[in-house]
């Protein structure tokens, strides 16, 4: 799950949501030993919703073919997470070809995958609000390669972390890994480092060059998510939302709205929802005017759905890492893979 565009925030490197980026955030770096700012309880969290994601992942991915549902998809991912006894940390996203992301189907959603199509499948599950966060790309047809780049992207990323390197150093290892290939990392979407109950904790990873002045701390939780695409490298907010997030209180004129809003509130405590959570509550039409409206107010945070400005297909990988004192350790490795290592740990 990124963090990219949206319409208040063009250039979609910057941290689109900094109310997020708190000053409890600075405390708990502060407060805790520099060795580490993860307890041991944070880091065996960490390490089992990342476990069980990777199991998730694994799971669901024969499923992405010719034929099935973009909603099967979905639900089957959520449903599994809940079985495995975690929760979604964010709506399944089931992006296809050009769309690159945010794309959670709608309960009506009837779109099957056909021959040709790029399939990307961003999942996420949290324990107790720690979380963990991974995607992989499935091409049912030609340019099974951008498939093959965009994972030895992530791979290529993976290798750079350790303590003390500029965030701009994982960007550049993207985007070497895209050109080589000729083909373009998206620029305006990004990985992004994690906390309890926060999606987005403070850090943006970008997947291109840059000097950003970050430096990865031992201790750091960061989703690293490549993107590669054949188009020209930027992704547009496109009008659709199914995607949003509780931001603020805010006085609304429906019942119905005040109502939505302190559920959503409570039961995701901040964290991505789906449209289709919600669907058994109300009328399609009734629902639809509701987000809208508390949208519209500033109470909810939209992730609309992000598409490739040259319509080319787009291709992602995702792992969650933590920074440890001599590189990194997975936490959504594959569970056949060999567990914790030190930059070594390229299996996706
Ligand atoms: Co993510």
């Amino acid at each position: 799950m990124i963090y990219g565009s949206s319409g208040k925030n063009k250039s979609g490197l910057k941290n689109s949501c900094d109310e997020n980026f708190s000053d409890r955030f600075y405390l708990h770096r502060a407060l805790l030993s520099v060795i580490t700012m993860l307890s041991e309880e944070e880091l065996q969290t960490y390490r089992k919703v990342g476990k069980l994601l990777a199991e998730v992942r694994e799971e669901i991915r024969p499923l992405v073919k010719i034929g099935v549902s973009l909603l099967e998809i979905a639900e089957k991912t959520e449903e599994l997470i809940i079985n495995k006894g975690a929760k979604p940390a964010f709506p399944c996203n089931v992006s296809v070809n050009e769309v690159a992301a945010h794309y959670s189907p709608p309960a009506n959603d009837s779109t099957i995958i056909k021959e040709g199509d790029m399939v990307k499948v961003d999942l996420g599950a949290h324990l107790d609000g720690y979380i963990a966060d991974t995607a992989f790309t499935v091409a049912t047809g030609e340019k099974v390669e951008m498939v093959q780049v965009v994972e030895r992207a992530l791979e290529a990323a993976i290798s750079t972390i350790k303590p003390g390197i500029d965030v701009g150093e994982i960007g550049k290892a993207v985007e070497e890994t895209a050109a080589a290939a000729e083909l373009k990392p998206i620029r305006n979407l990004t990985g992004h480092s994690l906390a309890q109950w926060e999606l987005h904790a403070g850090l943006t990873i970008p997947n291109v060059k840059e000097e950003t002045g970050q430096k990865l701390e031992v201790g750091d939780v960061v989703a690293l998510e490549p993107f590669v695409t054949d188009g020209v490298g930027y992704v547009e907010d496109q009008k659709k939302v199914y995607i949003f997030r509780h931001l603020r209180d805010m006085p609304t004129r429906l019942r119905m709205s005040r109502e939505l809003l302190r559920d959503v509130k409570r039961d995701y405590h901040g964290l991505p929802f789906a449209e289709r959570w919600l669907a058994k509550r109300m009328s399609k039409l009734r629902l639809e005017l509701t987000l809208r409206e508390l949208m519209n107010v500033g109470a909810l945070w939209p992730y609309h759905v992000l598409a490739e400005r040259a319509k080319g297909k787009v291709a992602q990988a995702e792992h969650t890492v933590i920074v440890t004192e001599q590189g990194c350790e997975v936490t959504t490795l594959t569970p056949s893979a060999t567990g914790t290592a030190n930059n070594s740990s390229s299996q996706n």
